[in-house]
């Protein structure tokens, strides 16, 4: 049984299409927390995050808007972020990719206090590396892997608290990397499954090495969740679709592995837009498979297979 903590985050500063602020209620409408609940797990709802609200911040890159309202999330769930790790299990429920830049900092802050390495599982169509700087969309919702890992080029932000090693960051999924972020990743460590390697291998097998580091460091595990991360024909409901995403399967194979390994701390769900929704199937899908990661499954298999 887990203590599970409900964070709304409806942040809709990190790109440009309304709607992603509609995410919460959409959680909630998809019954998230009965879902939580109905598999023994106890649940703690604690409402919208709302940050203060503050004066515009100019940038060198022109593209950058919603900077200051986005630096406000980021301060506003770095703290909800730490604060629920001490206490549970926090399901940060988007709301635009770019909140991962606050919640990712709070649960760093908090394996920081700990003393455990933390690692991030980017489950996502795109590698959100870019920096203010880099970025030519200016959509801050690109960003947050780049804040987590360290990289220079967030001067207006508050400084990322024990920065994740590019080694401890895996990315599932990919298949859009801009000129800029690919440049930037090259000479890095960050582990990317692109489509590509999922294809050839499978997403199983690769999952499986990674958690397998996650356990002999005794590191926290964070998992983002990007609907993009999934094929658009099962999860129309976002801004950034890309074509050849994952399947329903592989998308519950990695919810019940991630489950067996018993490693995962942390949950963003992010980017759902409810206005772009066919019926809520989107919705309900991402509950779906919040239920598979958080024990769901057809048979109870003896032993662990991962
Ligand atoms: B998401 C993009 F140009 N790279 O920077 C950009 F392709 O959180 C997309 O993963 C970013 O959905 C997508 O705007 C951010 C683009
Ligand atoms: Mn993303
Ligand atoms: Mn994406
Ligand atoms: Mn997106």
């Amino acid at each position: 049984m887990t203590h599970c903590i409900l964070i709304g985050a409806p942040v809709d500063s990190g790109q440009k299409r309304a709607g992603c602020l509609m995410g919460p209620a959409a959680y909630r409408v998809a019954g998230l927390a009965q879902t939580l609940a109905t598999l023994g797990h106890g649940v703690e709802d604690r409402g919208d995050v709302s940050p203060a609200p503050r004066d515009p911040i100019p940038h060198a890159n022109p593209a950058v808007h919603h900077l200051a309202e986005t630096i406000g999330w980021t301060e506003a769930l770095s703290e909800a972020g730490s604060d629920a790790m001490a206490n549970g299990f926090p399901i940060f429920m988007g709301g635009d990719h770019s909140l991962s830049l606050g919640s990712v900092a709070g649960v760093a802050r908090h394996a920081a206090r700990v003393g455990r390495p933390l690692f991030v599982l980017w489950l996502d169509a795109h590698t959100d590396f870019h920096t203010p700087e880099s970025t030519q969309s200016g959509n801050l919702h690109g960003t947050p892997v780049a804040y987590i890992a360290g990289r220079p080029g967030f001067d207006d932000f508050p400084p990322f608290p024990a920065p994740v090693p590019p080694a401890n960051i895996c990315m599932f999924g990919i298949r859009s990397v801009d000129e800029a972020e690919h440049s930037a990743l090259m000479p890095e460590e960050v582990e990317i499954n692109d489509m590509r390697v999922l294809d050839e291998r499978g997403i199983g097998a690769p999952l499986r090495e990674f958690l397998a580091r996650v356990e002999a460091e005794n590191g926290l595990l964070h998992v983002s969740l990007d609907v993009d991360f999934l094929d658009p024909t099962i999860a129309p409901a976002v801004g950034t679709t890309v074509p050849g995403g994952t399947t329903f399967r592989e998308a519950h194979l990695v919810m019940e592995l991630l489950h067996e390994s018993g490693l995962v701390t942390s949950l963003d769900l992010v980017e759902l837009n409810p206005f772009l929704d066919d019926r809520g199937r989107t919705a309900r899908l991402m509950v779906d498979l919040v239920g598979s990661l958080m024990g769901r499954k057809v048979f109870d298999r003896p032993t662990r297979s991962f």
